[in-house]
């Protein structure tokens, strides 16, 4: 039988190797020879981009370009195994911006959700389709697709914030637009806050009428958030895997702030030793406050404040905390979960 088999394959040999040259004239491709393995997860690598290291990078970019040649001082952080990307992740975009007392980036907008995470530094403000916002470490700022913003510095010292954007998620859609901005700066046209006393009190405008599928609300200022999450920290529960982690909502309709992508904050407990964890969202971290490490099996990367480092998709990790930590994270479990595809899985013992 099964020499009878082999005989008859290597007869068929020379007409299956004329098939598949004829095949790829047409384009086309036998599924029945495909190697790309169906599974989960991708190219990209667990990664880590300690402060210490891009602090002192981003402060010698603002000594060698200015952001008149560069419209936004940013280094963007490549994840190692896609080179080329400019990405993180497959899914999502990060970036380190830095802008100095007096500056300004110019106003543009593109067809991606952006957002921002200020690290350090007061005195900068964002200004989003005619409301202007004063960013403040910890705070979490949102720029939603097609949105006028350029941003500005009326402080006195650095400012360096992390940015955000689905610009990878535009792109594999072929949906990427981007304008630029008739004048250098927009008009400031709303008043202070006024996103924040619309939308940001537990009440919305009773005929409420929005096109945009990402939260009303401009920012989540750091003040709140961390009141919030401390008082949850007493209250409970932790979670074995992720501590006391909570998500940003779009009050206006309960959902993420972005129709892409999900952020969120957590608090660990000093001491805490996180169960294995994996899920299909690729995710960006950011450390707030506190000390800790995260372990990809024997990888182990130790974070502290400022460090960036990201989850990608279906890969397993432990958040270990040294001290009491808070972290801010990312991800496109937003878009994930509007396709249906998105799953997690804590793992129980000693698995991952
Ligand atoms: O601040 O508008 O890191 O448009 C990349 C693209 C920041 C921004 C980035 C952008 C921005």
């Amino acid at each position: 039988m099964s020499a009878q088999k082999s005989s008859s394959t290597a007869a068929v040999e020379p007409e299956r190797a004329r098939y598949r040259a004829d095949l790829l004239t047409l384009n086309a491709k036998p599924l029945w020879e495909r190697t790309m393995v169906m599974g989960p997860g991708n190219d990209a690598v667990p990664a880590i981009w300690h402060y210490r290291d891009m602090r002192p990078q981003l402060l010698r970019a603002a000594e060698l370009v200015t952001t008149e040649e560069a419209e936004r001082r940013v280094l963007m952080l490549e994840n190692p195994g896609l080179p080329g990307s400019t990405y993180i992740l497959t899914s999502v975009y990060s970036g380190l911006q830095i802008i100095l007392p007096g500056e300004i980036a110019r106003a543009h907008r593109h067809s991606t959700n952006a957002m921002r995470f200020i690290l350090e530094g007061g005195g900068a403000y964002s200004s989003v389709e005619g409301e202007r916002v004063m960013m403040n470490p910890g705070d979490f700022v949102l720029t939603p697709y097609w949105t006028w913003h350029d941003h500005g510095h009326v402080g006195s010292e650095p400012v360096i914030w992390l940015d955000a954007l689905d610009n990878p998620v535009a792109k594999f859609f072929g949906a990427m637009f981007r304008e630029n901005y008739a004048g250098e700066t927009q008009p400031v046209t709303r008043a202070p806050n006024e996103a924040e006393t619309r939308y940001g009190a537990h009440l919305l405008p009773v005929e409420m009428k929005s096109g945009s599928r990402s939260s009303p609300l401009m920012l989540y200022p750091y003040d709140r958030t961390r009141e919030t999450l401390l008082k949850l920290s007493r209250l409970g529960p932790v979670d074995p895997a992720q501590g006391v982690k909570l998500r940003y909502a779009n009050p206006a309709s309960g959902g993420y702030p972005f129709p892409t992508i999900a952020v969120f904050i957590q608090w660990l407990p000093a001491g805490f030793a996180g169960a294995a964890y994996r899920a299909t969202d690729g995710t960006v971290m950011c450390c707030v406050e506190g000390q800790g490490s995260i372990a990809f099996g024997d990888r182990v990367f130790q974070f502290e404040k400022g460090d960036v480092w990201c989850c990608p998709p279906w890969i397993t990790y432990r958040i270990s905390a040294a001290s009491e930590a808070i972290v801010f994270s990312y991800s496109d479990r937003a878009a994930q979960e509007a396709l249906g595809f998105w799953r997690e899985e804590t793992l129980k013992g000693n698995q991952g």
